[in-house]
């Protein structure tokens, strides 16, 4: 299959989800090299830059989705004004994201499950934060038309690609947790970011994406 994981690499651990997602899903939608470690850390991803024709390495998960976004047209229609806006919402999703990492992960090598780590993400779960998460989203995409699906307009940005991801990793996460709680994000809980966790479901490059061996198998 051609797509643009023919045109970069990205550099991170095989078949695991985690901060690199976002970057693979938005690849994936737009189906259409280079070693230093900037931070000392993972992912980044090599490319030439068009303009210089230089080797380039960027690191920073988010900085490397936002860069391939601006190529790869996943960003809002309407300038800086929309960007801006696309950027801080993906920064809302980016720090639910990191707040559930810090306790489901950290120390970075160390499995999710250990007796320590259960209340503390049982607490996250249930907490402020999370419903504030929730309740902040639900009015921002109630803006777009009442809630279709889309923050912009009807077009799919990285934003829709990032609450897709923070959905299924947190509601993924959540379901080991052993207190059989109902999923955070439903149709019935959270019904407008739903719609978008549908919309991205459907697209079609994604739908295939999913469905291939490229898709990760550890969460
Ligand atoms: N803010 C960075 C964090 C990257 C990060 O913490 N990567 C981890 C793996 S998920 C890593 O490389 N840790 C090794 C280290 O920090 O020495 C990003 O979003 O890319």
């Amino acid at each position: 299959m051609t797509n643009q994981s023919n045109i970069y690499t990205l550099i991170y651990y095989p078949g695991i989800a985690a901060r690199v997602e976002v970057t693979r899903m938005l690849l994936e939608a737009k189906a259409s090299e280079f070693s230093t470690f900037p931070f000392y850390q993972v992912p980044i991803i090599k490319y030439t830059d068009a303009a210089t024709g230089q080797p380039r390495v960027l690191a920073q998960s988010w900085a490397i989705v936002r860069y391939l976004a601006r190529k790869h047209d996943l960003m809002p229609d309407g300038g800086e004004e929309a960007a801006a806006l696309a950027e801080s919402y993906s920064e809302s999703i980016r720090e639910l994201l990191d707040s559930y990492w810090e306790l489901a992960w950290n120390p970075w090598t160390t499995p999710m499950f250990n007796s320590v780590k259960v209340p503390k993400l049982i607490a996250f779960r249930d907490g402020d934060k999370v419903k504030k998460f929730i309740s902040a989203q639900e009015r921002i995409l109630a803006q777009n038309g009442g809630g279709n699906g889309f923050y912009f307009g009807n077009k799919l940005t990285f934003v829709e690609l990032a609450l897709y991801f923070a959905m299924e990793e947190l509601n993924k996460g959540f379901a080991q947790l052993g207190d059989e709680k109902p999923p955070v994000f439903s149709a019935e809980t959270t019904p407008l970011l739903w719609k978008v966790h549908q919309a991205v479901a459907q697209n079609p490059n994604i739908k295939a994406y999913k469905a291939s061996d490229r898709y990760p198998t550890h969460w």
